[in-house]
C-alpha cells in the first residue's frame, strides 16, 4: 500500500508511464538511448545517407546548383537536411554536407563529378602532406554551424527529433587524399601504410586533430549527435587496423565534447573489428549488414548501444522481403539500446514508398506504454 488517495494513485501512475515513454530527460529519443538513459516503447530509426538521390525533392535542388555549392550554402542544404524527414518522418535530421569537406579546408582540392568524388592533386610526398594545414571549422567551414544553427531553429518545435551532425575519419578521409578518389585496391594507400609508416602517422595525426576540431565546432553550434564515418577501415586486418586506425579514433573520441554530444561509430566491413572499435570507447556502435545484431552483442556485451544495421539492398526490392528483414533487425535489435538503421548508405535507386514502409514498420513496433519495461 501506499498510503496515497485512488486519484492521486492513478495521477503517479500516469506519470509513471509517461516517464517510461518519454524518458525522464527532454532529450531526443536519439539521445536517451545513445545515452542509455532508459527503455523506449520502440528503437528510435534514421537513415545513412537519408538525404539524397533517391528524393525527386533532392534532385529538383541539384539541378540548379553543385554538390559543392549545395554544401556551402546553408539555406539550401538545410532544405534538403530536412527533405527525409518531412516526407517520413525519421527520428533524426542529419546535416547535409560530405566527409571531403574537411580535407578541402586542410588546402586539397577536391572535384564531385557524376562518378563520385576526386582529388585532381592526390597526396604524393612527405612535402604534400606537409602543405596541409589544420583549418580553424569556424574560418574555414563556417557554413557548417551556420547550417546547424538553421536547423536547430527549424526543428525548435520538434524535440523529440534529433540533429546529428558527423565526420569522416581519418583512415578513410587519407584513402581519397591518397588515392584521389574512390579505389578497389587502395593500393598507395596501402603502399604508403607498409612502405613508410611513419609518413602516414603524420597525416593520420594532421587528420584526427582536423576532425576532432571539425566536430566540437558542430557540437558548439548545436549537433546533438555526432557520427565518425570510417567506410574504408574494414580493408584492414585487426593488426592494421590496431596500428592505424585505433589511435586515430582515441585521440579523437578523447577530444570530444561528451558531455554534449554521444558519438556514434560507423566502419563498413567491421566483422573481426568490432572489439577493436568498442576499444575507442565511442557512446554506440554502427554495425554493418554482414554481422547479424545477435552476433555483435554476444562480441560486445548487452550494455554496448547498437546501430543498424538493415542491408540497403532490402530496399530495392518487394516489400515482402523487406518487411521480414525490417522484422529481423527489429527481433535481433531488441528493445534497448538499439538503433534502427541500414547497414551502409541507402542507395540512389530507393524507391521512396519503400523508405515510407520501413519508418512507418519501426514505428508501429512501439508496444503498449502500459507494458513497456
Ligand atoms: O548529388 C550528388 O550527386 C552527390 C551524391 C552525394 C551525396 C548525396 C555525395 C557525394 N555525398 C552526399 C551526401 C553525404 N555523404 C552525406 C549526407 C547526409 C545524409 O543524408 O546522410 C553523408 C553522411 C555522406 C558521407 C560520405 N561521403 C561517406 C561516408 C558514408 C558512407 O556511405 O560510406 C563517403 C564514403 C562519402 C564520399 C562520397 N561522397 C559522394 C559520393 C558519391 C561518395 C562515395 C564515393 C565512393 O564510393 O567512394
Amino acid at each position: 500500500m501506499t498510503g496515497l488517495s485512488p486519484s492521486l494513485q492513478s495521477k503517479r501512475l500516469l506519470l509513471e508511464k509517461e516517464i517510461v515513454v518519454t524518458g525522464p530527460s527532454t532529450s531526443p529519443r536519439l539521445v536517451r538511448v545513445c545515452r542509455r538513459e532508459s527503455a523506449l516503447d520502440r528503437p528510435p530509426v534514421w537513415l545513412m545517407r537519408q538525404a539524397g538521390r533517391y528524393m525527386a525533392e533532392y534532385r529538383a535542388v541539384r539541378e540548379k546548383v553543385g554538390f559543392l555549392e549545395l554544401c556551402k550554402t546553408p539555406d539550401l542544404a538545410a532544405e534538403v537536411s530536412l527533405q527525409p524527414y518531412h516526407a517520413f518522418g525519421m527520428d533524426a535530421v542529419i546535416l547535409f554536407s560530405d566527409i571531403l569537406i574537411p580535407p578541402e579546408a586542410m588546402g586539397m582540392e577536391v572535384v564531385f563529378g557524376d562518378g563520385g568524388p576526386t582529388f585532381p592533386n592526390p597526396i604524393r610526398s612527405a612535402t604534400d602532406i606537409d602543405r596541409l594545414i589544420i583549418p580553424d571549422p569556424l574560418e574555414k567551414t563556417g557554413f557548417v554551424p551556420d547550417l546547424i544553427r538553421i536547423l536547430r531553429r527549424e526543428l525548435a518545435h520538434d524535440p523529440e527529433t534529433a540533429l546529428i551532425g558527423f565526420a569522416g575519419a581519418p583512415w578513410t578521409l587519407a584513402a581519397y587524399m591518397i588515392e584521389g578518389g574512390g579505389s578497389r585496391h587502395f593500393a598507395k594507400l596501402k603502399g604508403l601504410m607498409y612502405e613508410n609508416p611513419a609518413l602516414l602517422d603524420r597525416l593520420l595525426g594532421k587528420l584526427a586533430e582536423t576532425v576532432a576540431l571539425y566536430l566540437n565546432a558542430q557540437i558548439d553550434a548545436g549537433a546533438q549527435v555526432v557520427q565518425l564515418f570510417d567506410t574504408w577501415a574494414g580493408i584492414l586486418s585487426a593488426e592494421e587496423y590496431r596500428r592505424f586506425v585505433l589511435p586515430a579514433h582515441q585521440a579523437i573520441i578523447s577530444r570530444l565534447k561528451r558531455d554534449k554530444a554521444p558519438i556514434i561509430l560507423y566502419v563498413n566491413n567491421s566483422r573481426g573489428l568490432l572489439p577493436l572499435m568498442k576499444e575507442a570507447g565511442p557512446d554506440v556502435i554502427s554495425v554493418d549488414s554482414l554481422t547479424s545484431l545477435r552476433e555483435a552483442r554476444t562480441l560486445l556485451g548487452s550494455d554496448v548501444v547498437l546501430q543498424g544495421n538493415l542491408d540497403p539492398v532490402l530496399l530495392l526490392g518487394d516489400s515482402q522481403a523487406l518487411d521480414h528483414g525490417v522484422q529481423t533487425v527489429l527481433a535481433e535489435g531488441g528493445d534497448r539500446n538499439f538503433i534502427f538503421n541500414l547497414g551502409h548508405g541507402i542507395l540512389p535507386p530507393t524507391p521512396t514508398e519503400n523508405v515510407r514502409l520501413l519508418v512507418n514498420r519501426v514505428k508501429e513496433s512501439a508496444r503498449s506504454p502500459l507494458y513497456a519495461s
